[in-house]
């Protein structure tokens, strides 16, 4: 085979790549300042033993049909061809959807998969779901499901305020304070959804620090700015930032050095807030402190600096993914309001600043292809982390929003491109939940933990083995994402099989639009080089556009945004909350009357906290050496564990304690699960506090210190989701409470068994 280089693209960078037959070289795009190392795992896709090599259907399911099953993740599975495997398919859906109605298919299927736009395995299923009579659909994400609700309620549209506020160009020339809650990871701004050409993060927050912008970074966890910046850290305890947000609004109100003309003209609610502020108990400095774990001293210090100058106040999405998760969202909104700063170039608010590369951009002045939805002709739905709740209590209702909802019963669950047993809570009731389906269908390149889990699995490629299209709104670059090696086994690409089952219920035309994959890259590539054209820019065909590899797209100039128009005149320019302005309290919330979720920003005690039995904060935080779950078998993932296990950090203080040294194998616990992992101590953590990533692939046996919890009790690899809580952040949102937990933490006594979740179950 002839060494060609190719572009091609991954949510973590842009990139190129050679292939000799056997190797896959890959290097990032030249043009990337600062280049992710998760790179390094793509070239161990290609031909690793835990790709499904074939249709698989797991026993019981095949040999006894469908129907509620507990061996569902203890079955083994029989390798069948895909002719055999889509009839039975499309004659089960055939009967779920006759017997039980469209609602009764669940086709959430949340999830990352691959940068394409058009092999875009949810949007492909989706759409397949959709012409052959509709489903059950999941609204919000797992990343920023609190948010999501609050935010346009407060402030503005999602996107708005995170993706197009305040750019990195803007902190670089005119911030002078940062207050980072959650910190700005570069491990995180690394990725982002549908790709980056350039990671620009760490540039700008060096430039700002060379400019004598101060970074304050408001964490439990150090390395959560970069070293570079310098920060001032205050370590706070998880899950308490709210209460440092009302006592800095406190201060700065009492020294009377907040905006009042600010408040007047472009904010509503501000005297409820204003109230609760002031009452008892006052949300003073002192009453932060308790709660907090940080000093009155440094937080009256952290006051006096804000108020002057520009400052910009930052919210990681980790602060949400938990309960009461609504609160420091909203806090920081206001306390960015209570400072007048809210649309000042570098300075305000800007919703997860730093938690993806797409965010702090600019936006780009041409459409990027898109692969055409179809209307789904069903209205349930449920908040998508609800939906263990969803499976187990059908029938039963719920809050969400102002409004009662009714879970609806779900037969048969369908999932593309996402992996529920990587990115869900609590995950042995999660097995309980799919214990009860009828059916369970996994299209995955990869025997996760969730194909072992499902009745049908179907293999799909890769997307190094076929040609897509990778763009995002706020990236230049429009890639040509080249095939790189051929399909492995007999693995189909997703649209390829949905096209197949849509043909055998009838709506094959309406699914392909008579396009092959090829002919469908042609089309959404149209609408980007007609507007190319439009504008007199270079717009070559797609034929010249694949050649070269890559295409520049304009962008549009930094105008401030939504926040920054709406400052400048906000009569002209109202936000999308009730009162047009920005909403530091909100009476329509407050008449949901939720107990969980007052009218305005306010401190309220978690359910779950540290106590005697579990005194450690859990924090499980995206990894650093992967995306959420996937490649966790490559060389940067793999690399970063210490044999095959995955590192929990552990302050030297409760290491001591314990009788833990670095490298023990330690095991977490709570009432739900367990976990092995092995111990780094280091003072780069708050004491209390533990942080184990998300993304080791779950791998359940028995646990020698609770030998009747089951024979799924303890995940040997060092997934935390074995120990996270499946809760809703409140009955306004319902999001995902994942980021925390409560647990304990001992050194493991019995020999650790090996791991072996990357081998794939036994196949007859
Ligand atoms: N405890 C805890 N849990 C969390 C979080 C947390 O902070 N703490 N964070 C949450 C967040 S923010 C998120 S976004 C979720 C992420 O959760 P997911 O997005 O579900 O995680 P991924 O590992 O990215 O799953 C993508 C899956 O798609 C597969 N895939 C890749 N390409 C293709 C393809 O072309 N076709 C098909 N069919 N499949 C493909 C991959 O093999 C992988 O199994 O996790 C959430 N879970
Ligand atoms: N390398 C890598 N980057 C990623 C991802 C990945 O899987 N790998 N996933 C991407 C996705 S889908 C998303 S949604 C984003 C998520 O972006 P985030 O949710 O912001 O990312 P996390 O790493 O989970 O959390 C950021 C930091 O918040 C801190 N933190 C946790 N709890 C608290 C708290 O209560 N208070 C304060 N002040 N800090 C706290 C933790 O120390 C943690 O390191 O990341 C994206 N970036
Ligand atoms: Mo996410």
């Amino acid at each position: 085979m002839t060494e060609i280089e190719k572009t091609h693209s991954a949510h973590w960078g842009v990139f190129r790549a050679r292939y000799d037959g056997d190797r896959l070289r890959v290097r990032p795009h030249p043009g990337d300042p600062d280049p992710s190392p998760v790179l390094d795992n793509i070239p161990a896709a290609v031909a690793h033993p835990a790709r499904v090599g074939a249709p698989a259907v797991r026993r019981g399911w095949w040999e006894r049909g469908p129907g509620r099953d507990p061996a569902r993740g203890r079955d083994d599975y029989l390798t069948v061809s895909w002719d055999a495997v889509l009839d039975r398919l499309a004659e089960e859906t055939h009967r779920v959807r006759t017997t039980h109605g469209d609602a009764a298919v669940y086709g959430g299927s949340y999830g990352w998969a691959s940068a394409g736009r058009f092999h875009h395995a949810q949007g492909q299923l989706h759409r397949f779901l959709a012409v052959t009579g509709g489903y059950t659909r999941s609204v919000n994400t797992y990343s920023g499901g609190a948010a999501e609700v609050i935010l346009p309620q407060v402030l503005g549209a999602f996107d708005s305020v995170s993706r197009n506020a305040v750019t990195w160009d803007a902190v670089a020339a005119h911030t002078d304070t940062v207050l980072a809650f959650g910190g700005m990871a570069l491990k995180n701004s690394a990725i982002a959804a549908g790709g980056v050409s350039r990671h620009v993060e760490r540039g700008a927050m060096r430039a700002a620090r060379d400019r004598g912008a101060v970074f304050v970074l408001v964490s439990p966890l150090r390395p959560d700015l970069p070293e570079e910046v310098d920060a001032t850290w205050l370590p706070i305890r998880p899950g308490t930032d709210v209460a440092l947000m009302l006592a800095l609004m406190h201060t700065v109100t009492a020294e009377n050095r907040h905006d009042g003309d600010f408040l007047d003209t472009h904010c509503d609610g501000w005297e409820q807030l204003r109230e609760y502020l002031f009452a008892a108990p006052v949300k003073d400095a002192d009453w932060a402190a308790e709660i907090t774990g940080i000093d009155a001293s440094a937080i009256r210090e952290l006051a006096w600096r804000i108020a002057y100058g520009r400052t910009l106040v930052t919210v990681a999405q980790s602060l949400q993914r938990a309960e009461h998760g609504e609160q420091p969202v909203w806090g920081a909104t206001a306390l960015a309001a209570v400072l007048g700063q809210i649309g000042l170039p570098g300075g305000g608010f800007n919703y997860g600043l730093g938690s993806l590369g797409h965010y702090g951009r600019l936006r780009n002045a041409v459409p990027v292809p898109t692969f055409s939805r179809v209307p789904n002709p069903v209205s349930s739905f449920i908040p998508v982390a609800r939906v263990a709740d969803m499976l187990l209590h059908p029938g039963e209702t719920y809050d969400y929003n102002g409004a009662e909802h009714t879970y609806p019963h779900v037969r048969m669950a369908w999932w593309a491109g996402g992996n529920p047993f990587h990115h869900h809570q609590d995950l042995r009731r999660l097995r309980r939940a799919v214990a009860e389906l009828d059916t369970f269908v996994v299209h995955d390149p990869m025997w996760t933990a969730t194909a072992r889990h499902a009745d049908v699995v179907l293999p799909s490629t890769t997307t190094l083995e076929r040609d897509d299209m990778g763009a995002t709104s706020s990236d230049p670059l429009l890639v040509a994402m080249k095939q790189l090696v051929p399909p492995r086994g007999e693995a189909r690409d997703d649209y390829d099989v949905l096209a197949a089952l849509a043909h055998r219920l009838g709506h094959g035309d309406r699914f392909t639009e008579g396009r092959t994959s090829h002919e469908w890259l042609v089309h959404m590539y149209d609408r980007t080089r007609k507007a190319l054209a439009d504008r007199g820019l270079d717009a070559p065909d797609f034929d010249e556009f694949w050649e070269r590899g890559e295409l520049e797209l304009p962008q549009r100039p930094d105008d401030g945004g939504v926040l920054g128009r709406f400052r400048a005149d906000p009569a002209a320019h109202p936000l999308p909350t009730p009162s047009g302005r920005i909403q530091v309290g909100s009476a329509p919330i407050a008449g949901y009357r939720y107990s969980d979720h007052p009218g305005h920003p306010a401190w309220l005690e978690p359910t779950e906290a540290p106590d005697e039995r579990h005194p450690f904060w859990l924090v499980s935080n995206q990894p650093a050496t992967r995306l959420h779950s996937q490649l966790d078998f490559g060389a940067h993932s793999s690399g970063s564990k210490r044999s095959g296990r995955e590192v929990v950090r552990i302050h030297p203080d409760d290491a001591a304690g314990l009788g833990i040294s670095d490298g023990d194998v330690v095991r977490l616990h709570n009432d739900r699960g367990a976990c092995l992992a092995s111990a780094r101590v280091t003072e780069d953590i708050r004491p209390g506090v533990l942080q184990l990533p998300t993304g080791a692939w779950w791998d359940p046996r028995p646990d020698p210190e609770r030998p009747d919890a089951g024979d799924d009790a303890l995940c040997v690899h060092g997934n935390p989701n074995a120990l996270t809580r499946d809760h809703g952040t409140s009955r306004l949102a319902q999001g995902c409470t994942g980021q925390l937990c409560a647990v304990a933490v001992a050194p493991y006594p019995h020999e650790p068994p090996e791991v072996t979740a990357h081998t794939p179950p036994p196949l007859g």
